[in-house]
């Protein structure tokens, strides 16, 4: 007999253990309630009842009398029980004995919608706007489906319009439309927001000025939320940019951020509506972008009126990969402050790259600000919670399943900012993806559920690796795509040489005490830690310092050296997840497969574009050779350098049959 080789018996043996096992269709349109019970089949099986005594949004689920009971302080908090028992159910924690009581962290938890009159989605990768602003009528089943979506996840608000806002959004066709719409939000427990413009008095009513010390405007405002309250009286106020990339505001009228933000919010006081107030904020005059919003907001702190919360960004520039909490968290104390986070992922690979942003949500959440002494974390400095979502017309919503994973964890830490980014990455794959039928749960657990889980895990930092790594920043070309390391025309806070400060002596922004002092916008101990080589962490190292090319990490390794290492293990951890989810294809349903598996192609080879862009420009100030581990680079920087990726009318990037960008020179830069 002839022996048979031991991969051949090996395959043999694998196809044996599969060929009962067979992956379940679905499309990712089911979202994180792919696997559970539906909402009504659980209502069917529980007594509910409304008990005062209990929170506004909370809920108690318990066994008693061997019936299952939801207690809730309000409709809203039998919502979110329901939702609560189907997640426990999918999760095997709904067994006999169940006892589960909750209430939400934050009051508020909004999803900031960017979304365009014109049905454009500012930043938007998931197609045109859910909202369907220019069609006849709304799109009534999709704003069911996302009621139905955030209320599972416990959002309780959504501002419906781009912060870079259209006058038009206050008309009154559009507030009749936005009516409309809240009204099947309430149905979930959702409050309707709105962005407005500064300038709207101007442009809908012809008045002179937007100077919110003058009568006749602040009666415009008076009148307007009066208007906006009489079709919508549960309206939840408005959320403001101003004096802010070009948007207009009360600076222009010689006032103050906060003269501005209290006049609206006298307008909006007597129906308990709120204002949101913007804290993105930088002239392009300061020295340092990253200083600036402490530089304007601190000198206002105990200014501002009650329903006025400023909303901050993670991080002091803007949704980096990774950036250091913004200041501004440990220096307000008397002025109410909410976080904004980005779920769109504008600079992580929009819907093409895999990105889990629990880690990044997590790290800044959890960071200490010393504000109030140690134990002070970003969590607990802020009242409220926002994040700007990731949606569209897209039928799974997101553009890509694993983008919903990132919906779905802003949910969460709004509704608990304890939870653990890994708990949650567990919960959204057990819920979102459909356990193969013939597979048991213990296999599903160790073959499925658990490798995804480390991919979600290290997907965020392999980003910062492959774009950029150790404290760099602000690397990309203008669609905020791909890599530019080499753009220094026009403003200089939008250019990534203003960032990086690359030089034939090194590379890095330094922002300590002997450069633009950033580090003292931190509490103590953190602001000697940054401030001092020694205690910076390696991560943030060129956020702030600049710092030769041959300096020496704690690996013992050159900065050099290390720059080209992480954008090689960058490559390698997303080609580590292409492994990986090629073994995964017995349990994964074709459709959402072949979507992962073309995406995670891109995703490798955009990283080796970043790659190749960054360390090839970089190199011609390091005159350094590659360290000898590293995969060769596969593209010269001369045919990168100046050129970018050809993208369609919206915005998204385009590529090849095998994955690879289509880099073109632009247009500015061709010849006639
Ligand atoms: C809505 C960044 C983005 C802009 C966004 C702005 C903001 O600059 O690139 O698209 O505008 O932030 O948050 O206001």
């Amino acid at each position: 007999m002839r022996a048979i080789p031991f991969a051949a018996l090996a395959g043999l043996l694998l196809a044996a253990c599969t060929a009962s096992v067979r992956p379940v269709e679905q499309d990712g349109t089911g979202l994180w309630l792919a696997a559970g019970r539906p909402v009504d089949a659980i209502i069917a099986s529980v007594e509910t009842q409304i008990d005062p005594a209990l929170p506004a949004e909370g809920f108690h689920i318990y066994d008693a009398g061997g019936v299952r009971h939801i207690d809730a302080g309000s409709e809203a908090g039998l919502r979110y029980g329901l939702y609560a028992l189907q997640r426990a159910e999918v999760l095997k924690q709904a067994g006999p004995g169940m006892d589960l009581q909750e209430k939400p962290y934050y009051d508020l938890r909004l999803l900031n919608h960017w979304d365009n009159l014109d049905d454009t989605v500012e930043r938007g990768y998931a197609g045109l706007s859910m909202w369907e602003w220019t069609a006849a009528d709304i799109p009534v089943e999709r704003i069911r489906r996302y009621g139905e979506l955030c209320a599972s996840v416990g959002l309780n608000g959504s501002v419906l319009n781009n912060v870079n806002s259209n006058p038009l959004i206050l008309d009154a066709e559009h507030i009749a439309r936005v009516a409309k719409i809240a009204d099947i939000l309430r149905e979930y427990g959702i409050k309707t927001y709105l962005s407005i413009k500064w300038t709207s008095p101007i442009t809908l009513s012809g008045l002179k000025s937007g100077d919110p010390l003058d009568p006749k405007v602040r009666q415009w405002w008076k009148d307007k939320a009066a208007e906006i309250y009489a079709a919508i009286p549960d309206f939840g106020g408005f959320l403001v940019k101003a004096n802010s990339e070009g948007q207009a505001g009360p600076q222009d009228y010689g006032r103050t951020h906060a003269d501005g933000a209290n006049m609206l919010a006298e307008a909006l006081a007597p129906y308990g509506g709120i204002v949101m107030w913007r804290a993105f904020v930088y002239a392009p005059t300061s020295p340092d972008r990253a200083n600036q919003a402490v530089e304007e907001f601190l000198p206002l702190d105990g200014q501002f009126a009650d329903n006025v919360i400023i909303q901050v960004k993670n991080g002091p520039v803007d949704f980096q990969p990774r950036e250091p909490f913004s200041p501004l968290f440990g220096k307000l104390r008397n002025t109410k402050t909410m976080m904004e986070f980005q779920i769109t992922q504008e600079y992580l690979g929009f819907s093409n790259h895999l990105a889990y942003h629990g880690t990044t949500w997590e790290e800044c959440l959890d960071a200490d600000t010393y504000r109030d002494g140690p134990g002070s974390p970003v969590a607990k400095m802020v009242t409220a919670i926002a994040g700007v979502a990731n949606t569209g017309q897209d039928p799974n919503f997101c553009g890509y399943v694993f983008a919903q994973a990132n919906w779905y964890a802003f949910g969460r830490l709004a509704w608990n900012p304890e939870l653990g980014a890994e708990q949650i990455a567990d919960e959204w794959i057990r819920q979102t993806f459909l356990m193969p039928e013939g597979m048991k749960e213990k296999a599903f657990d160790k073959k499925f559920v658990a490798p995804v889980r480390d991919i979600l895990m290290a997907s965020r930092e392999a980003v910062v690796d492959y774009e950029m790594p150790l404290g760099l920043h602000h690397l990309f070309g203008g669609t905020h795509y791909g890599p530019a390391p080499w753009e220094r025309l026009g403003r200089p806070d939008w250019t990534p040489a203003y960032y990086h400060k690359a030089d034939s002596a090194g590379i890095g922004f330094d922002r300590t005490r002997a450069g633009s002092d950033n580090v003292d916008q931190y509490n103590e101990p953190l602001a000697s830690t940054y401030n001092d080589l020694a205690t910076c962490p390696e991560n943030l190292l060129l956020w702030f310092h600049h710092l030769p090319w041959d300096y020496k990490l704690s690996s013992g390794k050159t900065l050099w050296d290390e720059i080209c290492l992480h954008y090689d293990r960058g490559i390698k951890t997303v080609e580590s997840f292409r492994a990986t989810w090629q073994g995964l294809k017995p349990y994964v349903s074709p459709a959402l497969w072949e979507e992962t598996d073309r995406k995670l192609t891109i995703q490798a080879s955009d990283g080796r574009w970043w790659r190749d862009a960054c360390v090839g420009y970089f190199q011609t100030f390091s005159g350094r050779p590659l360290p000898a581990d590293v995969e060769p680079r596969r593209t010269p920087i001369d045919p990168l350098i100046y050129r970018s990726i050809l993208s369609d009318r919206l915005g998204m990037p385009q590529h090849d049959e095998a994955g690879d960008p289509i880099i073109m020179m632009p247009r500015r830069f061709r010849r006639p």
